[in-house]
């Protein structure tokens, strides 16, 4: 049975030209460095963000945590938003790997106020304080918003002033690329590091990029060794990547529009909510009013007629398009939300 997925854009399949890279995909041992398939995702990763080199990694949660480990020392403390995916979605991996504690930051829909951040930091030589290693922005936003550029320069000087490196987590920035209207390398030119992911919007099956210089490439790959990410003939996964990148960022624009249609449609619905300050990807949150349908009514009745959607999280409920929902499924999902009233 096919279902219509709004759960995430984790969801999306490969393309049938992806499945036949795949099977067609040249490969060799990318622990020996010598996989041609990997080897020309990293270049061509590397170019689309404006960074020296880049290094393919299995998932997002596995990039961000690379880079965190690769910046800092154990001990430090790491600034970062509240409600960012480092700190809310992975698993509190950064005091398992790295061994570093979290200074988070209240956000507003994601941004962090530089003045907040710069007084954060804390680098004197006084016997209590840990030092601060990183600070971590994300943007296009899990909040279903991006951060203006002016607010990520600002950042990135706060981190120049004080010598402190800056990642970005990309997860989404061909996202936030369309909807700032600039290039991604406009994007990630504020931050030392970035992860992004093939494996969302760009339809990829699996695999993120880590980018930055040469040689915190060269470190990352060391630690990317012993978290037990060396992948061997991973040209095979390279290979679909390769179409995400050169194919797909594009395409993103068309999950942008259908969920501003998706927003607009379920707006018209009595007792729904929807948070249209943070409609500037493909991310569509809202609220319900109890009376309206409970939760899992809802949840069960699109599982019955082929839809899945995610139940609430703090408070909010998340509809995400991607490469498989069209503009007609959103009208069945409408109905279908109707039905269950
Ligand atoms: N996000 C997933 C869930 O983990 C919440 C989703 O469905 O949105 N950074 C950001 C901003 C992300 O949204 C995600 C995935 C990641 C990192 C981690 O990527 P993966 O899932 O590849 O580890």
């Amino acid at each position: 049975m096919r279902y219509i997925d709004l759960r995430s854009d984790t969801v999306t399949m490969p393309t049938e030209e992806m499945r036949k890279a795949m099977a067609e995909a040249e490969v060799g041992d990318d622990v020996y460095q010598d996989d041609p398939t990997v080897n020309r995702l990293e270049k061509l990763a590397a170019e689309k963000v404006g960074k020296e080199a880049a290094l393919f990694v299995p998932s997002g949660t596995f990039g961000n945590q690379l880079c965190v480990m690769t910046h800092t020392n154990r001990g430090d403390e790491i600034i970062l938003g509240e409600d960012c995916h480092i700190t809310l979605h992975e698993v509190g991996a950064a005091a398992v790997i790295a061994g570093v504690q979290l200074r988070t930051l209240p956000s507003k829909n994601g941004m962090l106020d530089p003045k907040q951040v710069e007084k954060a930091i804390r680098c004197e030589e006084d016997i209590h304080y840990p030092h601060t290693g990183l600070i971590c922005v994300e943007n296009a936003h899990g909040l279903g918003t991006v951060i203006p550029l002016d607010n990520l320069k600002e950042i990135k000087d706060i981190g120049e002033r004080h010598n402190i490196p800056v990642h970005l987590d990309g997860a989404r920035i061909f996202n936030a690329a369309l909807a700032l209207g600039v290039d991604a390398k406009d994007i990630a030119k504020y931050c030392d590091s970035i992860m992004f992911c093939l494996s969302k919007g760009l339809g990829a099956p699996v695999g993120s990029m880590v980018a930055g210089t040469r040689e915190f490439i060269e470190k990352a790959r060391k630690n990317r060794k012993l978290m037990g990410g060396g992948m061997r003939q991973a040209g095979i996964l390279a290979a679909a990547g390769i179409i995400a990148l050169e194919k797909m960022t594009e395409r993103l624009i068309e999950d942008h529009r259908n969920a501003a249609y998706l927003a607009d449609q379920l707006s018209r619905i009595p007792g729904v909510h929807v948070k249209d300050d943070r409609l500037d990807i493909n991310m569509v949150f809202f609220e319900m009013d109890d009376e309206v349908i409970p939760e899992q009514k809802l949840v069960e009745h699109f599982r019955k007629n082929g839809i899945k959607i995610s139940g609430i999280e703090e408070g909010e409920w998340r509809f995400v398009t991607n490469l498989n929902v069209s503009k007609e499924d959103i009208d069945y999902v409408i109905e279908k939300f109707k039905e269950c009233l």
